[in-house]
């Protein structure tokens, strides 16, 4: 890391005590920034690295429901309204148990810079709660997103911040907390939140675009090389929303999915994942994976959490799209012993510090989240346009649109690799391009 970055990382890890997502995230960023601030001493007298690294505003609020059985239940809300140089706040919101505040900033962190990098005017947010949706019935989840809303829209706007989805919110929690906003301020702001159904606001594409935007991107990463996805045999962990519309575009494009997981374990399905089994155990029936396996049978194998890791399994190209740190430096060795050529995460943050660099000097095509999975919350911007003009685009429009962002974010850092000096760097790419866009904003609105 640059000398001159060094106090400002430990100004940080001082002032954020504890929250070792956000720091691990501010350490990949300022990891790239070296030659930024050699070239540009202006952003270090202006204090930008200082304040790029505290969010300009913090909300955390006691979320009260009661449960099926009567009980009343608290849950810890969250937003982080991280950087509007760009835009109002935009990212989505996790109801996870393991949500805390430094996990919602490292993802209100790096939605700063893919949000830049998308092109789109829009600034980095990012909120959520310790709720665990897993178990809970429509009933109980429809209050505590009610409850959540409560407090969560005296604090959002379509020209403020406009959340959307991640892990635990999907359509179903959407439609309960648009419904809850509606009711509260009596607007149809369509504009406030993302991810919404087609008949009130949505967008097409928008349920698809973070997997088919990593699989795009990978795509890219593959054709620099010659190379594309046609007979590729491919990992992907998780089966939520990102990890099924990466393994759908895959296939479509040829390759063999062999892979998918949840929080209890993986399934190992050398014949090619069946999708549509795949969607009803997760999707429909919000099941446990291993139902996959009773129902497809064959070769298909379950392996318990913790037994032994979805990336000892040989694959070509592994994409990574249930959750930060699943994929560690053994997993990497494990990975470019077996021959992987491209790595794209589809979720934010998968790959460990170790495993990037392992990635990186074993010369695997390695895309960032922040790059590779950018395609979701570029499709949110493209909904608040239909939004704003109140009209609808076709699916065939939106996805061109998508793919062409795509590409345009391939290309931007590939360009800032190189002009940097770190040729095929996707990750010093996406940092230096990320940033600058934001830093050159900053500067221009003085001192705020
Ligand atoms: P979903 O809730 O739809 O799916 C999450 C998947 O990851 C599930 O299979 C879940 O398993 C698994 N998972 C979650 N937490 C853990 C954990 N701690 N350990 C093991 N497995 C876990 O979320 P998404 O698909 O939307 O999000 C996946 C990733 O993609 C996240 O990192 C998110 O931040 C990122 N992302 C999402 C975008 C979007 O548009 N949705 C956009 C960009 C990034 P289980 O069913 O057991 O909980
Ligand atoms: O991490 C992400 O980019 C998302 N969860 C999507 C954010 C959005 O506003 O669509």
């Amino acid at each position: 890391m640059h000398e001159k970055l060094q106090p400002v990382r430990e100004a940080v890890i001082a002032r954020n005590p504890g929250e070792k997502e956000f720091i691990q995230a501010v350490d990949e960023v300022f990891g790239s920034l070296g030659p930024v601030v050699a070239r540009r001493p202006e952003l270090l007298d202006a204090a930008i690295l200082e304040r790029i690294c505290e969010p300009e505003r913090q909300i955390i609020f006691r979320v009260p429901w009661v449960d099926d059985q009567g009980r009343t239940q608290i849950n810890r809300g969250f937003r982080v309204e991280f950087n509007s140089a760009l835009g109002p706040y935009k990212g989505g919101l996790r109801f996870h148990p393991s949500v805390y505040l430094g996990i919602v900033k490292f993802l209100g962190f790096e939605q700063i810079f893919k949000n830049s990098l998308t092109g789109m005017p829009i600034g980095g947010g990012k909120g959520g709660a310790d709720f665990n949706p897993s178990g809970r019935s429509d009933g109980e989840v429809m209050r505590f997103c009610q409850s959540f809303m409560t407090e969560l829209y005296r604090h959002i706007g379509e020209y403020t911040d406009v959340p959307a989805g991640d892990i635990g919110v999907g359509g179903r929690e959407i439609g309960y907390l648009f419904g809850q906003y509606k009711r509260i301020t009596n607007r149809y702001e369509s504009g406030v939140l993302t991810g919404k159904g087609l008949s009130w606001g949505g967008s097409l594409v928008r349920t698809e675009a973070t997997g088919y935007g990593t699989v795009e991107f990978a795509r890219q990463m593959l054709k620099t090389k010659g190379d594309d996805f046609d007979g590729k045999t491919v990992s992907v962990s998780g089966s939520g929303n990102v990890a099924i519309y990466a393994i759908q575009l895959a296939q479509s494009l040829g390759a063999k999915v062999v892979t998918a997981s949840d929080s209890s374990g993986f399934v190992h399905d050398p014949d090619g994942i069946d999708l549509d089994i795949l969607r009803e155990v997760k999707e429909v029936e919000r099941g446990r994976i291993n139902d996959y396996v009773q129902r497809r049978g064959g070769q298909a194998r379950f392996t318990e959490v913790g037994k032994a890791s979805l990336w000892e399994v040989p694959t070509q190209v592994a994409l990574p799209c249930a959750t930060q740190n699943e994929l560690n430096g053994a997993d990497a060795r494990k990975l470019v012993e077996n021959g992987v050529l491209a790595v794209a995460e589809g979720a934010n943050m998968p790959t460990t510090t170790e495993g990037v660099h392992i990635f990186q000097e074993a010369d695997v095509l390695f895309a960032p989240g922040k790059a590779a999975n950018a395609g979701g919350v570029a499709t949110s911007a493209l909904e608040m346009q239909q939004n704003a003009s109140r009209d609808s685009w076709t699916f065939d429009y939106t996805s061109t649109r998508l793919t062409e962002i795509m590409k345009g974010i391939h290309d931007t850092c590939a360009a800032h690799a190189d002009e940097y000096g770190q040729p095929g760097n996707y990750v010093a790419g996406a940092n230096i391009a990320g940033f600058i866009k934001v830093a050159d904003a900053m500067l221009a609105q003085g001192v705020i």
